[in-house]
């Protein structure tokens, strides 16, 4: 089983690829389930095999909270990571070889929260890719290229033992591009960093 998180800015296109690339696997043979970890989005192209807002409601949690729109999101990870184990078990039980994770697009929650690397960490199966998704409109001066990739880099160093890979995003079709690159992805054999 191979998990694939795709994260990235908020509105860079990790849906949208969830969604594409899900389709680009269903119609090449491949097994794939979709796990949407956003306790926010309101629409998602995709139906998903878990959703964690059948879980924990962002909505919810600022109205019973009193909280804003970003500390709605980030309270529900929090909750969610305490459940992580009972996430990871329905996961399993889907059995598809690949699983894609559609996560929100705060990035404060995999750049400097701990919270979002405990949880990627405690989802990874034997073998994980973390897919880092830029706005190919952010990257288009250097300021947004060189601030991106130091995004990503940050993302990266909270990760164990997973690989990160930056994309940017410019066509739907990066299917048999990114089919390419998981299938070099190594499995985990000890729990380092690289
Ligand atoms: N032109 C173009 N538009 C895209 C691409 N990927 C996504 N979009 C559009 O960009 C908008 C945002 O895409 P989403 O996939 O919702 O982005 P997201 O990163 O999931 O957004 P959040 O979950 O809100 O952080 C949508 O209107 C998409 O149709 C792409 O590769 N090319
Ligand atoms: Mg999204």
């Amino acid at each position: 089983m191979f998990t694939v998180f795709i994260v990235g800015t908020a509105g860079s296109g990790k849906t949208t690829l969830v969604s594409s690339f899900a389709d680009w696997l269903e119609d090449n043979q491949y097994d794939v389930a979709i796990v949407n970890l956003d306790p926010a989005v309101e629409y998602v192209p995709y139906i998903p095999d878990i959703d964690i807002r059948d879980v924990v409601s962002a909505r919810e949690l600022m109205r019973k909270y009193k909280l804003g729109p970003n500390g709605s999101i980030i309270a529900a990870i929090d909750m969610l990571a305490v459940r992580a184990q009972e996430i990871k078990s329905q996961i399993m039980d889907i059995g598809a070889n690949y699983v894609l994770i559609d996560t929100p697009g705060q990035m404060e929650l995999f750049a400097f929260r701990s919270v979002g690397s405990v949880l990627i960490n405690r989802l990874s199966m034997d073998r994980s890719a973390v897919v880092f998704v830029i706005d190919a409109t952010q990257a288009q001066t250097p300021s947004g290229y060189v601030s991106s990739m130091l995004l990503a880099l940050s993302t990266q160093l909270g990760l164990i033992c997973l690989r990160l890979t930056c994309l940017i995003r410019l066509i739907y079709s990066t299917g048999p591009w990114l089919i390419k690159y998981l299938s070099g992805v190594r499995r985990r054999t000890y729990s380092g960093r690289h």
